[in-house]
């Protein structure tokens, strides 16, 4: 169905798969469309209940395409390129509202490493490795990054990550706290399956308010976080997963959610 991208659905669970291995999945137009495109398939699919983004080969993804861009010429705006692009994906991705797993099967830099860390649970083989490769291009990190990093490792080595453009282990991003968990490379595949698989079986439009209420806290004072709490929770209390989860535990039986 797409020229750059595995789609597929098992169950609840949809893989979008980056495809341009000989390229470590370095993003052209035609893949961050088809990104996009494949994520807003997922979101509209009411059966998908969690999302998987991976790479394939040995690479998550090594940022924009530096040859296809190049191709475009010296006039085209790079702003107006991340506003249509991947600011819209890392848009996207943020406010789903169902998790969304980015599956870093190896390098992620520039671009490609601010959107492993755009995933709302960020699951790496250990050869893995995080490059804000930007600075090496004579570029600003972009797509999220200045946003991000500094939120999960803090400022001193987000700085220092940007302004060198030195690659992270896999190791170093967990101990920093980059990363939700690390697997050795023939455990990653059951790892990702196990993460997916569980959160499908979750109470999805909790999840999806979990989203919304935790994003919007991040810029937000302690009074506006404690009264959109206050406002969300009257929504996911009007959920039968609520009802379902309560019964359950009065039944003492593990619950069956529908994600309703
Ligand atoms: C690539 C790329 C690539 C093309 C590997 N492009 N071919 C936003 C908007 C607009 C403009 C610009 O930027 C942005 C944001 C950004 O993302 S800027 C940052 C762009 N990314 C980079 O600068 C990373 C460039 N890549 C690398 O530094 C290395 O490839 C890393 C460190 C990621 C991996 O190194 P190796 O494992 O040694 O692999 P490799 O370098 O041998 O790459 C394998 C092939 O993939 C190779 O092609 P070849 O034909 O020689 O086998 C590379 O040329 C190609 N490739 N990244 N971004």
């Amino acid at each position: 169905m797409y020229d750059t991208v595995l789609y597929d659905v098992s169950g609840a669970v949809a893989r979008i798969a980056l495809n341009r291995p000989d390229r470590l999945n370095a993003f052209d137009d035609v893949m961050t469309r088809e990104t996009i495109d494949a994520f807003r398939q997922a979101g509209r699919n009411a059966d998908v209940r969690v999302i998987v983004l991976t790479g394939t080969g040995r690479g998550f993804s090594a940022g924009q395409d530096l040859t296809a861009f190049q191709a475009r010429g010296a006039d085209i705006s790079i702003g107006e390129h991340l506003r249509h692009g991947y600011n819209r994906l890392v848009t996207q991705m943020r406010e789903l509202e169902k998790p969304v797993i980015t599956a870093i099967n190896g390098v992620a830099a520039g671009a490609g490493m601010s959107i492993a860390l755009a995933g709302d649970l960020r699951l790496a083989s250990d050869q893995a490795s995080f490059m804000q490769a930007f600075v090496k291009v004579g570029l600003i990190p972009d797509s999220g990054s200045t946003w991000m990093l500094p939120r999960l490792i803090g400022p001193a080595r987000a700085l220092e990550m940007m302004i060198t453009g030195n690659r992270v282990s896999a190791q170093d991003a967990l101990s920093w706290g980059m990363i939700n968990h690390v697997y050795p490379t023939a455990e990653f595949e059951a790892g990702v399956q196990t993460w997916a698989q569980g959160l499908a079986e979750a109470p999805t439009r909790a999840i999806g308010l979990i989203k919304r209420a935790f994003n919007r806290a991040l810029t937000s004072t302690l009074a506006e976080a404690l009264e959109y709490e206050a406002h969300l929770q009257d929504v996911a209390g009007a959920t039968a997963d609520h009802r379902e989860g309560v019964s359950a535990f009065l039944e003492k039986r593990p619950p069956r959610y529908r994600g309703e």
